[in-house]
Order: structure tokens, then sequence, then C-alpha cells
């Protein structure tokens, strides 16, 4: 006879999201998810943030780069307002739950699935027969990462909204499949007015760490020279502001700054552009130059500060690690029961 293990509506509150440590963090990244996972801290029983590290090396990383990628981005979270004392803060790897989980996934999962994934054909390319096995497995392990905490929502940028409908599709086929409701059907939440950062160069590319133009995006270790250099040179289209919404309408890279603004600023687009409508960029430039050095500065700094006692860092990585672990390991073991391994 087949048992009920739990329904979804007894699943607690529980919010679950990672970073890949596959470059310095960008304001991308800020606005689009650490922001919002900070928003997110305190109003949800648990939260649960993680450096996924196994995503990271889906393609080629340096060691030593991913260590020290993996460290600055534990500093980035807890400089952007993560209290370690109140979220669990971890890198991927020490939990080997994830792994074990997602090799399940990958027996529940579809090739085709994964190949209608539009990350996996962008990151791919044209030679796929190249790609790593874990690229296109990505998703699966991504899946793995939410599931092994039965989180329930998930803060995300746009890009990630297909992965997170396929975390759903595998979590809907293992109840099916075994005929349980052991795992949540997970909520995604993509809300603010920052939840697709453009690329300063091209407005129809998503900001991005692995950009090979670092023109084309600020890194939350830039100076303030640095940004106001990138935000002048940012392309933009000869006209001016407008003062409505629809006068955006087919200029990304005019939508994509005022966009920067209103997150940067905790604000409405409507807002923005009722104070600068009507301004030229030259004028509208150091205005976010100046929002976005205001922001991000103190961030920046207190992330050299904890980079220099990266000792400090590793103590967090290891409590929270442990922390996570206590939550995984039950849901692994039940998971392994449901499937049928002996000795689970
Ligand atoms: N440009 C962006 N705008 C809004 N949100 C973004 N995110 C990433 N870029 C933007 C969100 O940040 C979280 C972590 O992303 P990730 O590091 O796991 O992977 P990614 O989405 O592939 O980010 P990158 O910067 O483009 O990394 P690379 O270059 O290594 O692939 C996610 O919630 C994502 O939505």
């Amino acid at each position: 006879m087949t048992e009920v293990v739990q329904t979804p509506s007894a699943f607690t509150p529980r919010v679950f999201s990672g970073i890949q440590p596959s470059g310095g963090l960008t304001l991308g990244n800020y606005l689009g998810a650490i922001k919002r996972f900070v928003d997110m801290q305190g109003q949800y029983d648990q939260t649960i943030y993680c450096m996924v590290d196994l995503h990271a090396i889906t393609v080629w990383q340096d060691p030593e780069k991913l260590r020290h990628a993996t460290r600055e981005l534990c500093a980035g979270f807890i400089a952007s307002g993560i209290d370690p004392k109140q979220s669990i803060l971890f890198n991927q790897s020490r939990v080997p739950e994830h792994a074990q989980l997602a090799w399940i996934f990958n027996c529940v999962a579809r090739m085709g699935w994964m190949q209608r994934m539009t990350q996996w054909k962008d990151k791919a390319g044209k030679n796929q027969q190249n790609a790593s096995l874990g690229l296109f497995a990505y998703p699966a392990l991504m899946a793995a990462d939410i599931l092994i905490y039965h989180a329930t929502h998930v803060p995300v940028g746009e890009d990630q909204k297909q992965h997170l409908e396929l975390t759903r599709d595998i979590a809907i086929k293992f109840n099916n499949d075994f005929k349980v409701d052991f795992f949540p059907i997970t909520e995604p939440v993509i809300e603010g007015a920052a939840t697709r950062v453009m690329s300063l160069r091209d407005g129809s590319k998503k900001m991005s760490k692995s950009d090979p133009s670092d023109a084309s995006r600020i890194n939350m270790t830039d100076d303030a020279d640095k940004i106001a250099t990138k935000i002048r040179k940012a392309k933009t289209d000869p006209d001016g502001l407008p003062s409505e919404v629809d006068g955006l309408e087919g200029r990304p890279e005019a939508r994509n700054l005022v966009n920067i603004y209103a997150a940067l600023a905790d604000t409405s687009v409507e807002a923005v552009l009722a104070e600068v409508g009507g301004l030229q960029f030259s004028e509208f430039k150091p205005k976010l130059s100046e929002l976005a050095v205001a922001k991000l500065a103190p961030i920046s700094g207190e992330m050299a500060r904890l980079m220099q006692d990266t000792g400090e860092i590793d103590k967090i990585l290891d409590l929270g690690a442990e922390q996570a672990r206590e939550i995984a390991t039950p849901v692994l073991k039940r998971t392994y029961e449901i499937v049928g391994m002996v000795g689970a």
C-alpha cells in the first residue's frame, strides 16, 4: 500500500536560493537576487542561502579562483545584510545530499525537458557535443538544491524562471511516480524593478559575471570611479528620458538604466520617470552614478574588510553546512526509502 508522507499544505514556509561563485558578484546578482534575499530574511521561518560551487564547475573554473570567488561571495552576502545567525549560509559541495538527490532527479527528469532549457542552449552554444554533461544536468541539481530542504519559496531573477518550472515538474513527477506527496511544489518569487538587469553595452543581453567585457557590468567590488565610468559609457539612445513608462517602449538600454535606478532607490519606475522625465542622459547618468556609489560603496567596503579574515568566513561556512545537513539528511533518507534503496 502506498503511504502519503506529507501534504503540500503541511510544508513550513522556507526560502532557499543560490548563487554561483563563477566570478565576482554583479549588480544583476545583487538587485535580482541578494537584495531580495535580505528582504525575505525576517519574513520567513527559515531562509537558506547557498554558494553553488558544484553548479559553477559545469563550466571550467580555475581552482584557486573558485576558492576565492566562493569566499568573496560569502562576504558579499554578509556585507549586503544576510545575517549568518538568522539565515543558513553555506557552500553546496559541503552538503553531499545535494548531489545525491540530484542523481535521483537525473533519473526522474526526461532528456526532452533538459533539451528545452534556454540556459543550456545559450551556454552550450553551437558546440553542444563539447559541453559538459554537468551543464546539461544543471537544472536537476538545481531542483535538488531546492527540494532537499523542502523549500517552498525561491527568490530568483527572471532568467531562472524556466529552471524553477522544471523543479516543479520534477517534484510533480516524483510525487506521481511514487504516489506520495513528499516534495513541495515550489513557488518562484520573481519581483521588483530589476528582475532582469541588462548589459550596459547591449540592452538585449543579460548583465552577467562571465561576460567577456568588464564594461558590460558593474561588479560589486568596483570603486566609485569605475562605477561612474561604466555608467557614463553605458549605451543609450539619442532621445531624452520620457515621463511615462510607455515612452521606454523599444528602448531597452534606456529602460535598463531606469530600472536600475528604481531598484537602487527602492521605488517604482513610474516614480523615477515622474522625477527625471525630460532629462537628457548626460544629466541622468551622473544622478544614477551618485545613487549607485551611495548604495554600493558601503557593501564593497564591508566585503573588502571581511575578505581580510578568510578564516572567519570559513567558520561561518562550516557552521552553515552543519545546519544545512541537519535538514537535508532526513529528507534524503526518506527519499531513498521511497525509491526503494535497501538500508536507507
Ligand atoms: N542580470 C541579472 N538580472 C537579474 N538577476 C540576475 N541574476 C543573475 N544575473 C541577473 C540572478 O542572480 C542569481 C544568481 O545567478 P547565478 O550566479 O546562479 O547564475 P546566472 O543567472 O547564470 O548569473 P550570471 O551572473 O549570468 O553567472 P554566469 O555568468 O556564471 O552564468 C539568480 O537568481 C539569477 O536569476
